[in-house]
């Protein structure tokens, strides 16, 4: 019996999906089955309660099974739990309530990952997607009094191989990582998180269990079972119009009154409509009022993030069924391809609101393992750590997950853009009817769930598929080509495109990362050379090479991945390792070092510039290796992005332009050695507080050329400045400057990059005391008439490890806890 409510009665609240609240007057209900369950092993050796969410891992070690599995050399040693098969299995008791009601579903919202699903003992269905929400239709399987829930989870390590060993007609590469990330084989096999197998940065922990909630809903007639809306811009008309989009789950046909209202833009429509049993899509445009003034969400840096209240009512002859509140924001995205003046290729840009935005920040990756153990907390101080930074934009990287609700709700309020990956990486994929069809689920899924995040303003399809392809990392047989490439442009093009630009029209697609974009197309979607600096964007690392010259990067369009590893502070290794693991030798150092000649590298990278670390106290030689690594990578990724902002006015040889700099990678998935600039656990490196400085929205960038020094000015303020260079002259010596030079006022247009200072060194150091190359270091800052503008920048004029006058500083640092009370 269908309970109906009138408008002026009683409403509940509950969370939907993230941004939505829900108030149902319809009297849907739902049955929480989060909470403990109990867990056993494939043989019944090990039964143990568990936590949902979560999974095995983190229950083994919730309940004392294991150890911390950071802790050293877990990650091998704990290599079994993924190996086995585990049985998730929970009670409940059926209210009467619950039963009378029409429908009822049992919910996952994410089943990690092969799984069977029995209810009292009957098969309900099966999964194989992580990145999936499922549910079965259970009403006829309830009984009164108490019901059996269980979850069979196979080993995805088994699963993969087998499904290997079933594509027989011809492979899909890899067949396992590289033997120095000590992983599991055929992940490309597997819908489940890609670096969960292991990847260069991270350890290999297979998880298995319900990585998200699990409920039963229950419902007469219809339930709503998600919103989305994306604002579009009519240019011809100047006018704003709200595309909302509605899942709904209905028992029968029935008719219905829609009102879609943004009460603050004094806009509200109403719609006559009717829902048709079983789950469907309805979409409906409110237009708003041409009257009202709209206002933007911006980037970071560039402005506020306001957001409107859109309402959203059912009605079924003249009562309320369902209501519901979202946030809408307003913004327009565009990528800009087109011919560059004085340069081959086409540009690759990003305009927001019509205004192009430098792209500043660094690829995301999963956060733990663990998602469970993902908090609001720890995902709420890396972003704030983005912002912090300076950074307007991340990555979210296709070898992960696509990340929860909240994590895109923080975004959308502190202006950070998203580039998000669909998770395919560094592989190439089968393209069997089952796989293409839960991929299909799968996009079609993530797309509604996301589509309304204004943070998001790229969907792209893979990360490295087809430079992959194109450079040949997997020995494909020429001959054999032709094959991956249909496969490839199948799986991208023909089903993840299509169906992407089916949902969801309001931000560009782009097929791969690094690509030429437009170009790729034209070549058939895999280019002869997708690291084309004329297009795209471009992946470059290069560890050899001296990264204090800045000659040696890639003057490309966007740089969406570049950057160098350095180890964490012994803070953060010292709880997962112990005293014979210390020292850059140990075993241990090795081990979680998963780049091949990774640790050697930053070393000699390091030597380049600085004294190695020759303390005779092993622990002090240990610590202050570390700390070198860490040193080496501020000042490496620095020069590679100060680089990459004063590129963004000028066109060198046909290159340049550039808009963006994503630098690899925020964040860490354990205790590590990797490119990142946060360590496990929060802690910032060196190279965070450098990107504090170097992607300030002023700020001044000095290199050499011939010589010469040459200071940019470099501004995203889109108003005009008029700036001067002031250059500080130190001698290794002294904390007094021996000199001080100024650069006459200039003109620095708003968002550009342009000179404003240039001397050859010799007469700079002429006119400037005793001064040598191996003498003295300049600082330098931006000023106009009344204050400086932007941080103070620094640039060396030899190595350290050449500098002559150093001294020891013999400075103490005591460091004070406080509690608050
Ligand atoms: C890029 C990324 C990751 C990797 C990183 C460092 O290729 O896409 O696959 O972790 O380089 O090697």
């Amino acid at each position: 019996m269908l309970l109906h409510v009138r408008l002026s009665g009683w409403a509940c609240w509950c969370l939907f999906s993230g941004v939505f609240s829900v108030f149902s007057l319809q009297q849907r209900l739902t049955v929480n089955l989060n909470g403990k369950w109990r867990l056993s092993n494939s043989n019944g050796s090990l039964l143990l309660p568990a936590q949902v969410p979560g999974c095995v891992h983190s229950a083994l070690q919730q309940q004392g099974y294991i150890t911390d599995p950071y802790f050293r050399f877990n990650d091998v040693s704990y290599r079994w739990i993924a190996l086995d098969n585990w049985t998730y299995t929970t009670t409940f008791t059926l209210s009467a309530e619950l039963s009378v009601k029409q429908k009822v579903l049992l919910v996952f919202d994410g089943v990690d990952t092969v799984g069977s699903v029995s209810l009292n003992g009957i098969a309900v269905g099966k999964t194989n997607n992580m990145f999936c929400r499922h549910d079965f239709s259970v009403k006829d399987l309830l009984k009164d009094g108490e019901n059996v829930l269980q979850v069979g989870l196979l080993s995805p390590i088994l699963y993969a191989s087998e499904q290997r060993k079933a594509h027989t007609s011809y492979a899909v590469p890899p067949e396992c990582p590289p033997g120095v990330q000590k992983g599991e084989c055929h992940v490309n096999f597997i819908r489940k998180e890609q670096s969960s197998f292991s990847w260069d940065w991270g350890p290999s922990f297979p998880t298995m269990g319900l990585w998200k909630g699990v409920r039963l809903e229950a419902f007469d007639i219809l339930q709503l079972v998600q919103v989305s809306s994306v604002p579009l811009y009519n240019d011809a008309f100047s006018q704003w119009r709200v595309q909302v989009e509605l899942l709904i789950d209905a028992v029968q046909t029935a008719r219905g009154q829609l009102t879609l209202s943004i009460p603050e833009l004094d806009s509200e429509q109403t719609f006559q409509t009717h829902f048709n049993p079983g789950k469907t899509k309805s979409n409906f445009t409110i237009l708003i009022n041409t009257a009202s003034q709209v206002k933007l969400w911006w980037p970071n840096g560039h402005g506020e993030q306001p957001y409107y209240r859109l309402t959203i009512r059912g009605f079924q002859d003249e009562f309320l069924i369902f209501s519901t509140e979202s946030k809408v924001y307003f913004r327009t995205v565009e990528l800009i391809q087109e011919p560059v003046v004085g340069s081959p290729g086409l540009s690759f840009y990003f305009r927001i609101n019509g205004k192009p935005i430098f792209l500043k920040g660094s690829n995301w990756i999963p956060v733990h393992s663990f998602q469970d153990q993902v908090t609001p907390d720890v995902l709420k101080n890396l972003l704030q750590s983005a912002v912090d930074a300076n950074m307007n934009a991340l990555r979210v990287w296709g070898g992960g997950v696509y990340e929860q609700d909240l994590f895109y709700e923080i975004c959308d309020e502190l202006g950070i853009m998203v580039w998000q990956d669909f998770m395919f990486a560094c592989a190439m994929y089968p393209t069997e009817t089952d796989f293409i069809q839960t991929v299909r689920e799968e996009v079609v899924q993530q797309v509604q769930r996301l589509k309304s995040h204004p943070s998001i303003i790229i969907w792209s399809g893979n990360n490295e598929n087809e430079a992959a392809l194109a450079t040949d990392w997997f020995d494909i047989p020429a001959s054999q080509r032709p094959k991956y490439i249909r496969d490839y442009v199948m799986l991208y093009v023909d089903n993840i495109k299509k169906l992407v630009q089916e949902e969801d029209q309001s931000r560009p697609f782009l097929v791969s990362s690094p690509t030429n974009g437009a170009e790729s197309e034209q070549e058939g979607w895999v280019a002869e050379n997708p690291y084309d600096l004329h297009y795209g964007d471009v992946h470059f690392y290069s560890y050899i090479l001296d990264c204090w010259d800045w000659r040696t990067f890639p003057r490309t369009r966007f740089a969406s991945e570049y950057g160098f590893q350095s180890w964490p502070s012994f803070s953060t290794l010292q709880p997962v390792s112990i005293k014979e693991d210390w020292s850059y030798g140990s075993n241990f150092t090795s081990h979680r070092q998963h780049h091949e000649d990774g640790n050697q590298q930053m070393i000699l990278q390091a030597a380049l510039h600085f004294h190695l670390p020759n303390a005779t106290d092993p622990l002090k030689r240990f610590t202050d290796t570390l700390y070198i690594t860490q040193v080496m990578q501020a000042q490496c990724v620095k020069t590679q992005t100060e680089f990459y902002r004063r590129s963004r006015s000028e066109i060198i040889e046909g290159k340049g332009h550039t808009m963006g700099a994503l630098y690899w990678q925020l964040n860490d998935i354990w205790q590590a050695p990797s490119w990142s600039s946060i360590e496990f656990g929060g802690k910032w490196k060196m190279l965070h507080y450098f990107a504090q400085s170097f992607f300030a929205a002023v700020f001044p960038v000095a290199f050499e050329e011939d010589d010469t020094l040459v200071i940019y000015a470099i501004s995203d303020l889109s108003r005009d400045l008029k700036l001067r260079a002031v250059v500080n002259v130190f001698s290794w010596t002294e904390l007094d400057p021996v000199c001080t030079l100024n650069s006459s006022m200039l003109l620095v247009p708003g968002v550009s990059a342009v000179a404003v200072f240039k001397q050859p060194v010799a007469s700079l150091l002429a006119g400037c005391g005793n001064c040598t190359r191996l003498t003295c270091l300049l600082t330098f800052q931006l000023e106009d008439d009344s204050s400086q503008q932007g941080p103070t920048n620094h640039h060396f004029l030899c190595s350290p490890k050449d500098a002559q006058g150093l001294r020891r500083p013999n400075i103490t640092v005591e460091t004070f806890h406080s509690t608050y009370m």
